[in-house]
């Protein structure tokens, strides 16, 4: 069978007078685990270019990153905002928009699930600590792969049937979360603190965002499920 092309979008920055894409490898490893290839987007100057760049993929994969700019959901910034770089607000987006038109598997990690959700109109909380009355620390200092807090899943969603259960332990390295679901998009679960920590589509397409870190907890079966959920959807 033909692995499925899993498009994945970088990081982008400029520093010390030098433009740069960059990626966690965890993102393209857990890919490859799940039986998909990895393929790193960049930034297009032509809107038809990204129907053209989405139309050799298969699924995409939204990875974790700095904060959408609020004016994407008409808010002001928030003080503890830090918006990313305006390169990668634009490819972002472009690529989540092809990739509804084409009907393809979204998996978003971290902002990805933040993407999604601005990218159907949903709003977000820009801080969590400053915002959100809670004891869980959303933003860990501990490793990358130590479990922190748990997540309580509903059903039935997607993310239930992916997981066969109804609470995980994730890892948690975010400050924003969603606070309205934009549209077609439903909650599918939340921390204890009621902060939101996956939506995803009303219908049976697979568009899924997640607050936490599963390339980061590929040793935890559970994690694991996700990519291989994401990528065996890919593949059809
Ligand atoms: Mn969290």
């Amino acid at each position: 069978m033909k692995k499925p092309i899993i498009g994945i979008t970088p990081d982008f920055e400029t520093k010390d007078n030098r433009d740069r894409y960059y990626l966690n490898n965890a993102y393209s490893r857990a890919i490859l685990q799940a039986g998909g290839i990895p393929l790193i987007l960049t930034q297009q100057t032509q809107p038809e270019d990204y129907r053209e760049a989405v139309s050799l993929i298969d699924g995409l994969l939204l990875t974790g990153g700095n904060d959408h700019n609020p004016s994407i959901y008409q808010e002001e910034k928030h003080e503890k905002t830090q918006v990313m770089h305006e390169i990668r607000q634009d490819y972002e987006l472009n690529y989540f928009r092809e990739a509804l038109q084409k009907k393809i598997p979204v998996l978003g990690i971290c902002l990805g699930c933040q993407t999604i959700n601005v990218g159907l109109g949903g709003r977000l909380i820009q801080d969590i600590p400053s915002q959100v009355e809670s004891t869980i620390i959303h933003s860990q200092k501990e490793t990358r792969n130590t479990l922190t807090h748990k997540v309580f899943i509903d059903k039935p969603s997607r993310l239930y049937q992916i997981l066969g259960k109804d609470e995980i332990q994730t890892n948690s390295f975010h400050h924003q979360a969603v606070r309205q679901p934009g549209k077609g998009l439903v909650i599918s679960a939340k921390a204890e603190d009621g902060v939101i920590e996956s939506v995803e589509a009303d219908d049976n397409r697979f568009i899924l965002g997640i607050q936490w870190h599963p390339e980061e907890l590929q040793e935890h079966e559970g994690h694991s499920l996700l990519f291989r959920a994401f990528v065996r959807e890919a593949g059809k």
